[in-house]
């Protein structure tokens, strides 16, 4: 395998002037016919003329006019050219039908689509698919479908074809183009200087009914960017496309953005609250990257953050904003601890900016994204709101039309402050997560906190550098006041001090408020102290954080010391789960606990081998005893979790909904699933159907109403993949695998859609206890269809594989049986590129 190194970038030998593509579709014989104006690179070293192209039939190619005969490989084409300008002319044959691994032209339900990000574009024609390569593209589509989209604005359309023109200029990786028979809802947009933007989404007939949300989500984020990032849309139309077959969420696509289905169709009777937040933030998302990554590209792979974690801090922004910010922050906070610091401490570990790779699309991940927008978050922190603000104004004007640099980006921040970002850029190169210890002295009225920073080795990285770490600090008072509003301590050494003089009292602190940094946070406080930090921290992150801390700690004595739950943590709780002027939203995620995931983990950092039953048994017996114990208050937090007005998806209502969901799982323990029957049968939306239909499939009362779910949405595809996930991730361990094993065998079971093989399969991996168990059966399972799906959807595939990433944690026996699984599907024969490189990875 090819190892690709960031330091040995260097410029493509040409520039592209203009791009012209003509497309003759057909399902086997697609026709892709090329001009390109090449002119020569003076910034470039001399080179080969080298075009990517992969899995395409060439039957002509030529030079100004004249027919070549290019020596053609596997991975694209060499051919002697002139010195000076010249025009490359190629015609190719490809066949979108055959194309199962959903990159470069394929089918999906009947229509052509594309996805070219990152190196799809080579499957399409051959070109120099890189993403500093720029061109204006025009686009001509023929074929006899009704609706024939590409980038940029409408030119002509007749009778079988329609053409293109997109004149910003851009990577091929933004290249799209989608036919089929599709209906469009339709909208505009007046942006900030008064153009009306035309807006669609397009469907399949029959999806019409589910754009609403979308559309107005689109409306949102667009107003959204020009008031806080003064950003405005550039083109005379915005096209959105629904695809039922699609490896991720969705692509920004110039002007033409592509959505697996599952993350922009939505309904109230189809749809939970969860999904149209999702849907939310993925639509602005997508739509922000219109500035962060299509304006402003990507000079390579390796500075992909660039984009990323940028606009997935923007959606944050974004949410944050329209919805709940402290909801919205311990939501970002919980994910990034669920997914990225397994990550970031495993064999998966790579620096945010990572320096090599084998398969790019293994690093579209929780570190390139989230911690990649942590990393602008601590930015932002550290340099302050204002110039924050300036540093992006002077991003977009310094490098619009520009393929940039992490240097570029922190160039800005440094010219706008005149801070040396030198330290802060270990953020992006170095990988793990730092751990902070934190320790106090109290004399006098000062109160001293010592800080001391260690990042222990991650693959290719034995030694850690101290980083710049913005740790927000508040300070109470014994009575609950606060004495020292949040202060950010700028932690630079390895091991720092800081002082707090002139307080009457020793004060009980509250640290890395609102999460600022992405750090383990190493503290022996005592439970008291966190009791009364749950009881009065005003961040609301750390009041979150306090009664985590002491639901590990309580889990953590019940597995190992065979204790019994800890009433005084339950009791503090309930005092919070009692304060009307609390959120329901927040009340609501209060009531969650460690994860099962997040336990093992704990248990292996502690020195205790995890073990999947003794965590799963713990955590029942935790929630029976909540059950109990809280049975008075239940009914009153059922009613506060009860809406009563027509269902509408905002955080209000669906925040009542999620205290109303952690409620009924509560019930559920007391009741045997009465609630949750009589909910299931009067729902009149999907939250609501959902949540009931979880806590039947847990306690086992779930043969009648999956069927009757069944009966009711058997036409609906995204309902159906959450009526598969259910029946795997919300049973008991036992039954994990043997239901899995059955949805697998099931009529519907299309295991070459993602959506529905991650719905059955990526479930069973999620439900902790059912995929470790013992006799390694889910190992087993997850390898088998992991061996299939290879040879079709090898990104799908390789993604998947990080369901082993722990794997170190657990005892001999478990190690011993994943790594045969790894090892069958290292050596299976015609492995792809992409799960050769996780495997090995994983393996180590
Ligand atoms: N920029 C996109 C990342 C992406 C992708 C999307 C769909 C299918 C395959 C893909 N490979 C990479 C999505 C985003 O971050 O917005
Ligand atoms: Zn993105």
């Amino acid at each position: 395998p090819v190892t690709i190194h960031l330091k040995d970038y260097t410029p493509f030998g040409w520039q592209l002037s203009d791009v012209h593509l003509t497309f003759h579709l057909a399902p086997r014989s697609t026709r892709v016919v090329s001009k390109i104006h090449f002119t020569p690179n003076p910034e470039a070293p001399a080179q080969d003329f080298f075009l990517h192209g992969e899995q395409l039939t060439l039957i002509r190619a030529a030079i100004d006019g004249v027919d070549v005969t290019p020596e053609v490989t596997e991975d694209g084409l060499r051919c002697a050219v002139p010195d000076g300008p010249f025009l490359w002319e190629c015609e190719v044959e490809i066949a979108p039908a055959d194309n199962t691994a959903l990159e470069g032209l394929y089918m999906s339900s009947g229509m052509y689509c594309t996805q070219c990000e990152a190196e799809g574009f080579r499957k399409i024609t051959y070109f120099p698919d890189r993403p500093d390569v720029m061109s204006v593209f025009t686009v001509r589509v023929e074929g006899d479908l009704p609706v024939l989209l590409s980038n940029g604005n409408s030119v002509q359309r007749g009778d079988g074809f329609a053409e293109w023109h997109d004149p910003w200029p851009k990577p091929a990786y933004l290249f799209a183009l989608v036919a089929g028979d599709l209906v469009n809802h339709p909208d505009s947009f007046t942006t900030m200087n008064g153009r009306k933007v035309k807006l669609n989404i397009w469907v399949r007939p029959g999806d019409e009914g589910k754009c609403a949300f979308g559309m107005e989500a689109l409306k949102k984020s667009m107003r959204w960017d020009e008031e806080v990032y003064g950003r405005e849309y550039d083109l005379e139309v915005f096209n959105i496309v629904a695809v039922d077959d699609f490896n991720m969420g969705a692509m920004e696509n110039k002007g033409l953005n592509i959505f697996n289905s599952s993350c922009v169709l939505a309904s109230p009777e189809t749809s939970t609250d969860d999904n149209f937040e999702r849907i939310e933030s993925i639509i602005a998302h997508e739509y922000f990257h219109n500035w962060t990554g299509n304006r402003i590209t990507c000079r390579d792979w390796f500075q992909l953050c660039l984009k990323e974690g940028l606009t997935v801090f923007r959606d944050q922004q974004f949410t944050k904003d329209i919805r709940s910010a402290p909801v919205k922050r311990i939501d970002d906070v919980a994910s990034l601890r669920g997914r990225q610091f397994p990550e970031d401490q495993g064999p998966l570990a790579h620096p945010v900016r990572p320096e090599s790779f084998q398969e790019i699309n293994n690093f579209y991940t929780a570190t390139v994204y989230d911690k990649g927008a942590e990393v602008i978050g601590m930015l932002k922190t550290l340099v302050g709101d204002e110039a924050y603000a300036k540093a992006l104004t002077l991003y977009f004007d310094r490098h619009d039309g520009d393929a940039a640099t992490i240097e570029d980006w922190l160039k800005v921040f440094e010219d706008t402050t005149g801070r040396d970002l030198a330290q802060f850029k270990r953020w992006y190169s170095q990988a793990g997560t730092p751990r902070v210890s934190v320790t106090e002295d109290w004399a006098d009225g000062t109160y001293t906190l010592t800080f001391a920073q260690t990042t222990r080795p991650t693959p290719g990285q034995p030694e850690k550098a101290p980083q710049v770490i913005p740790m927000a600090v508040g300070l109470l008072n014994p009575n609950g006041d606060e004495v020292v509003p949040t202060r950010v301590l700028e932690i630079t050494e390895e091991t720092q001090s800081f002082r707090f003089d002139e307080l009457a009292a020793r004060p009980i602190p509250s640290i890395n408020r609102g999460f600022s940094a992405p750090v383990v946070l190493d503290r022996d406080s005592s439970s008291e102290e966190r009791a009364f930090l749950l009881a009065h921290d005003t961040d609301p992150v750390n009041r979150w954080e306090a009664s985590l801390l002491l639901g590990r700690d309580c889990l953590f004595a019940m597995i190992t010391e065979n204790a019994g739950p800890d009433v005084a943590w339950l009791d503090g709780l309930e005092r919070v789960l009692r304060d009307r002027d609390l959120d329901p939203a927040f009340r609501a995620m209060m009531m969650g606990w460690p994860s099962q995931n997040e336990m093992a983990q704990v248990l292996f950092e502690r020195g205790v081998t995890p073990d999947p039953d003794a965590i799963f048994a713990a955590q029942e017996t935790l929630t029976q005893f909540k059950a109990e114990r809280w049975a008075d208050l239940l009914p009153s937090l059922a009613a506060e979790g009860t809406v009563d007005a027509a269902y509408r998806p905002d955080a209000d209502q669906s925040g009542k909904r999620a205290l109303g969901s952690a409620v009924l799982a509560l019930t559920t323990r007391l009741d045997g699933g009465k609630a949750a029957q009589a909910q299931f049968e009067s729902a009149d939306n999907m939250t609501l159907q959902l949540s009931a239909l979880g806590q039947l499939v847990r306690v086992g009362k779930d043969q009648d109403a999956l069927a009757a779910f069944e009966a009711q949405w058997c036409k609906d595809r995204l309902v159906m993949d959450k009526w598969f996930g259910l029946q795997v991730g919300a049973t008991a361990p036992d039954n994990v695998v043997p239901r899995a094993t059955a949805l697998t065998q099931h009529a519907d079971f299309d295991w070459k859609n993602p959506n529905r093989f991650r719905a059955v399969l990526g479930a069973m991996a999620m439900n902790h206890a059912g995929f470790h168990r013992k006799d390694g059966a889910g190992y087993a399972l997850l390898t088998e269809w992991l061996i299939k799906l290879d040879d079709l959807n090898p990104q799908t595939t390789a993604r998947m594989c990080s369901a082993f990433q722990t794997w170190k944690r657990y005892d001999a026996d478990r190690q011993a049986l994943i790594r045969v699984q790894l090892e069958r599907l290292r050596d299976k024969p015609k492995l792809s590129r992409d799960t050769a490189e996780m495997v090995a990875r994983i393996l180590g």
